[in-house]
């Protein structure tokens, strides 16, 4: 079974949100999306749920970067993706929430910042139930897409790769942070077995 996966493909992360982590051209990635879900027999999303009050939220963008003494957020980040904000809202173009397989909500706790879908923690230690669905339903194959690359979706992808599944990341349907970012980001998760494809098409093709 195959399963497409939505990675925090969320307003927070687009133009749309400039005062939080907009990414360039994050809101352009639902057709690319969309058409990798239409291979897959299964649609799955993440979505960041952060409190205002976490421990990592500082107050302005030239704070951020700036690593925390504890190990389960490991940077300080602007206030994104608080649940009943715009920027917690998955981007224009995707299905409603209720209308993925599953849905997975990740970085509620204050004291973590995931980046992975898969555990809660920095460490891999406290599963949020994702890679155990996958499994219960025989998927072997995850198509991922999802914003950013070099954060979210990097992580993401080595998580389930690192947990047996045969991975594809759909590059048209990513958008990163930074261009050395993404650079590395495509080198670590082709290191781990990633297959990296240009686009849908091209994975229908595969
Ligand atoms: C992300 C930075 C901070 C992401 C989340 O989804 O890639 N990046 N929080």
């Amino acid at each position: 079974m195959i399963a497409a996966f939505d990675v925090d493909a969320q307003r927070t992360f687009t133009p749309l949100c400039p005062n939080e982590l907009p990414v360039a051209g994050g809101a352009d990635i639902a057709t690319e999306l969309n058409a990798q879900a239409a291979l897959a027999d299964y649609r799955i999303a993440s979505k960041d749920a952060h409190s205002a009050h976490a421990k990592w939220v500082v107050d302005a963008p030239e704070k951020m970067l700036q690593s925390l003494p504890y190990a389960d957020a490991d940077l300080t980040w602007v206030r994104h993706a608080e649940p009943g904000t715009e920027g917690f809202e998955l981007i224009p173009g995707l299905p409603d929430a209720a209308e993925y397989d599953f849905l997975v909500y990740k970085g509620v706790e204050a004291a973590m910042h995931p980046y992975g879908a898969c555990y809660h923690d920095l460490n891999n230690r406290i599963s949020t139930g994702v890679i155990e669905w996958l499994q219960c339903r025989d998927v072997d194959t995850v198509l991922v897409g999802g914003l950013a690359l070099d954060f979210c979706v990097k992580t993401t992808a080595l998580q389930l790769a690192e947990a047996g599944f045969r991975v594809y990341l759909n590059l048209a349907a990513c958008r990163a942070i930074s261009p050395q970012g993404a650079e590395q980001a495509c080198n670590e998760m082709q290191a781990a077995g990633i297959i990296l494809v240009q686009d849908a098409a091209l994975m229908s093709a595969m």
